[in-house]
C-alpha cells in the first residue's frame, strides 16, 4: 500500500534498533509497545508501558513503569542453539508498521550460527494494540521451515520479565500463574509497583492455530529460567506443513481501572475471537481514525510521508474518550522524560487532536483538571495563591521536575536548574489551550465541569505573581523562565507576558473569577500589564529586559566553545547565557500564537532576528518558525522547517542526550507542530470567533492539499490548489477567496456565535 507502509531492511546497527523502538511503536492511548523485535530483552529497551501510571524506586526520580513484556519469543534449534537473523542480505530482515492500521510487523529468515549464511527458518509476526479495548494486546507468530523440513524447534515464550527500567525497578510481587477460565488455559501474571502498591494484572492466552507444539520441561535456558519469569518453553511438533502458526491474545489493566478485576474472566471471551476477526476491527476503527484526519499533498509524496507517520503517531496516542488521560512529552515510547506531561501538549498537539477527534481530545482536558489539586499544591509550595501547574506533570499533576534536572557532563555534579519554579508560562498556556478547544468544539460544558476553575485558579495565581510598578505605571512579571531556557530568571519575558494577559482576559470573560476584588484587580492587570514593544528602527521585539544588550554571537561559535557534545549550555555557567544565542522558538512563538499584536512587516523583521539566533535545540522549535515563516511567503524555509518536525522520529536526529540526561524517544510534539504548519502555516488557516478563514502559500510544487477538520461538531473538508479555496461542509462545497471569514452561523447552521 503506496504511502502507508514504513520499513527499514537489514539486519539493525545499536542506534536503529532504538529508532525502529520508537518508530514502530503501536499504542492506543492507553496502552504503548514499543515496535521491537520478539527476541529483544532490556537491552535493546524493549516497553510496554501503561498511560498514566507512575512509580519511584528509592527516592528515585518518578517515572512511568515498564511492564514485564508479553509479546516474548526466543527460537531454538532442538540442540538448544540460538538462531540469528540471516545476516548474508538485507532482503532476509523486513520491519516496519502498517500505518494505515497500527500493525507492527517483521519478517525474518533466521539461520544458524555457524553457518550464518543458510536460511533455515522463517520467522514473521504482527502485533498491534487495539483500538476497541483499550488493554488488549494481539500477536500472531508464524515459522515456516519448509527450507530444512522435518527439524524441529525449541520455543519459549510467554511473558517476560527483563524490564528496561531507566530509575527502576519499580514492580515487585510477580506472580505468574496459569489458570483456567471457561476451559481456555489462561496465564496470568499478577505484580504491584513497589512505591504505590498499584495492582497490575496481564493475562495472556496462546492459541495455536496450525501446526502443533507440546511443553518443554523445564524453561530453556536464559530468561526462561527467571525465578519471577512468565516464560515457558515448548518444541514444535512434527507437521508436513513445516509450519507453526500462533495466535496470541494479551489483556492489561491495573487497580483503580472498572475492567482491572475482569482481566482474567475477560480474556478467554475476547480470546474467542480469531485473528482474522481483531484485525478487521483494527482496520475499522483505524479506517475511522484516518478519515477524520488523513491529510492528503499532492505533488510532494515526501511531505506526505513524513506528514502521515507523524499523524500514525498522535493517533496511537489519542487516549480513549472520558479517560482523563493524556499525551507525555515522548508519548509512550518509555520512560523518558519522566513520562511527564509538558506544555507540549496543550501548545504543539492539541490543536490537532481538537480538530479532527474532539471528543477524545477532551482527556488531554480532563487531565488537566484532576491535574487541578497538584497545580494548588505547586503554587502554596512557593507562597503565591491559585494554580500553578506542573512544569513535568505526572499522575493527579504532581510535580515531576526537580531543582536540580540536569547533570553536568564535565563535572559530573547536579545543576541548579529553575525550569520547575520558574516557567510560570506553563499554567497560562493551559488556559490558552482549553480557550481554543472551547471556541473550536464548541464544548462549553467543560467550563461547568472543572474548566472555569482551572482558568480561575491560573488567572489567581498570576494575580498573586505579578508585580507593579508604580514608577512605570505597569504590571510586570519578574524573575521568569520564557520557552528558551537557556537564559533563566529573566524579567517580562515576551512570551510569558502575553500568554499571562491572554489568561486574564480569558478568566474576566468567562466569569471564572468570582471575588469582586480579584475580578477588580485583572481587570487592572489586563490594562497595565507591560508587554515588550518592538524596538529601535529595525523593530525587535526584546525576549526579556536586557536581552538586546546580550553578547551577538553566533550559534556556531557558542556551539564550538563547548568542551563536551552533550553539555547543557543554559543554567548559571552556560555558554548560552550571556549571548544572544537561544534554544528554541520564544518571541517568534508568541508571534505564532499571537499575530495580531504587531504589524506584518514587524513580524518578518523578528523571525529574521531571532532565526539567525536560535538553535533549535528542541524538537517544539521548528513549529513556530515555520507556521510564520509559511504566513509570510517564505515557503522554502517552512518547508524545510516542516521537514525538521514531521521527520524527526524518522531520521533519528533528534537531540538523544542533555547533560548525562538520556531524552530520546518519539516526539508527538514534534508532529503535532508538523500538522499545524501544513494547516495553520502552508493553508493559513485562523479559527476566531467570528469563524474560518484560509490565506494559503503552498510550497511551489504542492499541488493540492486536502484536510478534514471537526468544527463544533460539523466536518468540513478543506481543498486548497494554487488557485482556488474549496470548503464542503453539510452537503455543498464552497468556494472563498484568501482572508475571507467564514461565519461561524455559515459552517455550524447555528444562530448565533456561542463560543
Ligand atoms: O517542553 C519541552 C521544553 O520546552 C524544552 N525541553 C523539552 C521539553 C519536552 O519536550
Amino acid at each position: 500500500m503506496d504511502g502507508w507502509i514504513i520499513q527499514e531492511h537489514g539486519i539493525p546497527s545499536e542506534d536503529q534498533i532504538i529508532t525502529r523502538g520508537n518508530n514502530f511503536l503501536c499504542a492506543n492511548g492507553f496502552i504503548g509497545v514499543r515496535g521491537t523485535l520478539e527476541e529483544y530483552g532490556s537491552t535493546q529497551k524493549t516497553g510496554v508501558m501503561i498511560n498514566g501510571i507512575y512509580d519511584s524506586h528509592e527516592g528515585r526520580w518518578s517515572e512511568p513503569v515498564n511492564l514485564p513484556n508479553p509479546l516474548y519469543l526466543r527460537v531454538q534449534d532442538d540442540q538448544g542453539r540460538d538462531l540469528q537473523i540471516c545476516p548474508s542480505s538485507p532482503a532476509n530482515h523486513s520491519h516496519g508498521i502498517d500505518l494505515a492500521a497500527g500493525i507492527h510487523w517483521r519478517n525474518s529468515l533466521l539461520s544458524r550460527t555457524e553457518n550464518p549464511s543458510a536460511p533455515v527458518l522463517g520467522l514473521k509476526s504482527q502485533r498491534f494494540v487495539s483500538q476497541e479495548v483499550p488493554g488488549l494486546i494481539l500477536q500472531r507468530l508464524e515459522l515456516d521451515w519448509t527450507h530444512s523440513p522435518g527439524s524441529s524447534w525449541q520455543l519459549t515464550m510467554g511473558v517476560d520479565p527483563d524490564i528496561w527500567d531507566i530509575n527502576g525497578p519499580h514492580l515487585h510481587k510477580i506472580t505468574p500463574r496459569m489458570k483456567l477460565i471457561d476451559g481456555v488455559m489462561v496465564e496470568e501474571i499478577q505484580m504491584e509497583t513497589q512505591e504505590r502498591g498499584i495492582p497490575i494484572r496481564i493475562a495472556r492466552h496462546a492459541r495455536v492455530v496450525e501446526g502443533g507444539l507440546e511443553p518443554l520441561s523445564p524453561a530453556s535456558e536464559g530468561r526462561g529460567s527467571s525465578p519471577t519469569g512468565g516464560l515457558s518453553a515448548f518444541k514444535t511438533v512434527e507437521s508436513p506443513q513445516n509450519r507453526l502458526t500462533v495466535d496470541v491474545h494479551i489483556l492489561v489493566s491495573w487497580g483503580d481501572r472498572e475492567d482491572f478485576s475482569r482481566v482474567f474472566t475477560d480474556l478467554p471471551r475476547l480470546a474467542a475471537r480469531n485473528w482474522q476477526y481483531w484485525e478487521e476491527n483494527q482496520r475499522k476503527h483505524w479506517h475511522h481514525l484516518w478519515q477524520a484526519s488523513d491529510v492528503r499533498i499532492s505533488g510532494d509524496s515526501e511531505a506526505m510521508k513524513a506528514l502521515r507517520f507523524s499523524l500514525y503517531h498522535l493517533l496511537s496516542l489519542l487516549p480513549p474518550e472520558g479517560e482523563a488521560l493524556s499525551v507525555p512529552a515522548r508519548g509512550l515510547s518509555g520512560q523518558v522524560y519522566k513520562g511527564a506531561i509538558f506544555w507540549d501538549t496543550e501548545i504543539f498537539m492539541q490543536p490537532f487532536y481538537e480538530l479532527t477527534h474532539p471528543r477524545r481530545a477532551r482527556s488531554l482536558i480532563l487531565n488537566r483538571i484532576q491535574g487541578l489539586p497538584g497545580a494548588l499544591k505547586k503554587a502554596a509550595q512557593y507562597g503565591y495563591r491559585g494554580a500553578f501547574y506542573a512544569w513535568e506533570a505526572q499522575d493527579q499533576g504532581e510535580e515531576a521536575c526537580t531543582d536540580y534536572n540536569i547533570t553536568d557532563v564535565i563535572t559530573g555534579r547536579p545543576m541548579r536548574t529553575f525550569f520547575r519554579e520558574k516557567q510560570i508560562h506553563i499554567s497560562a498556556d493551559i488556559v490558552f489551550a482549553l480557550g481554543n478547544y472551547i471556541l473550536r468544539t464548541g464544548d462549553r460544558e467543560i467550563l461547568d465541569q472543572g474548566g472555569r476553575q482551572v482558568i480561575g485558579e491560573c488567572a489567581r495565581f498570576y494575580l498573586s505573581r505579578c508585580h507593579l510598578r508604580p514608577d512605570l505605571n505597569r504590571y510586570e512579571l519578574l524573575d521568569v523562565t520564557g520557552p528558551d531556557e537557556y537564559h533563566e530568571r529573566v524579567h517580562n519575558n515576551f512570551f510569558t507576558n502575553l500568554m499571562v494577559k491572554h489568561c486574564l482576559e480569558f478568566a474576566l470573560e468567562t466569569g471564572s473569577l468570582q471575588d469582586p476584588g480579584e475580578v477588580r484587580l485583572a481587570e487592572d492587570v489586563v490594562q497595565r500589564l507591560y508587554i515588550p514593544q518592538p524596538w529601535g528602527s529595525a523593530g525587535i521585539i526584546p525576549q526579556f529586559d536586557g536581552y538586546l544588550t546580550l553578547r551577538q554571537v553566533g550559534i556556531e561559535e557558542v556551539l564550538e566553545g563547548r568542551l563536551h557534545p552533550n553539555e547543557y549550555l543554559g543554567g548559571e555557567n552556560g555558554l548560552a547565557r550571556w549571548t544572544q544565542v537561544i534554544k528554541q522558538a520564544d518571541v517568534v512563538l508568541g508571534l505564532y500564537l499571537f499575530p495580531q499584536v504587531i504589524e506584518d512587516e514587524l513580524i518578518r523583521a523578528n523571525w529574521e532576528y531571532y532565526e539567525q539566533r536560535t538553535e533549535h535545540g528542541s524538537s517544539l522549535s521548528a513549529t513556530a518558525y515555520a507556521g510564520i515563516a509559511a504566513r509570510i511567503g517564505n515557503t522554502q524555509d517552512a518547508l524545510q522547517y516542516f521537514y525538521t518536525s514531521a521527520r524527526i522520529d524518522l531520521d533519528g536526529r533528534a537531540k538523544q542526550y542533555v547533560g548525562d540526561l538520556y531524552i530520546g524517544g518519539t516526539h508527538p510534539a514534534a508532529q503535532g507542530g508538523a500538522w499545524q504548519i501544513v494547516v495553520f502555516g502552508f493553508l493559513g488557516l485562523q479559527i476566531t470567533r467570528q469563524g474560518l478563514s484560509l490565506d494559503p502559500h503552498l510550497p511551489s510544487h504542492w499541488r493540492e492539499v486536502e484536510c478534514p477538520l471537526v468544527l463544533r461538531g460539523t466536518q468540513i473538508r478543506i481543498t486548497v490548489s494554487e488557485d482556488s479555496i474549496a470548503i464542503y461542509y453539510r452537503g455543498k462545497t464552497h468556494y472563498i477567496e484568501p482572508g475571507t471569514v467564514l461565519a461561524w452561523q455559515s459552517i455550524t447552521g447555528e444562530g448565533a456565535d456561542h463560543a
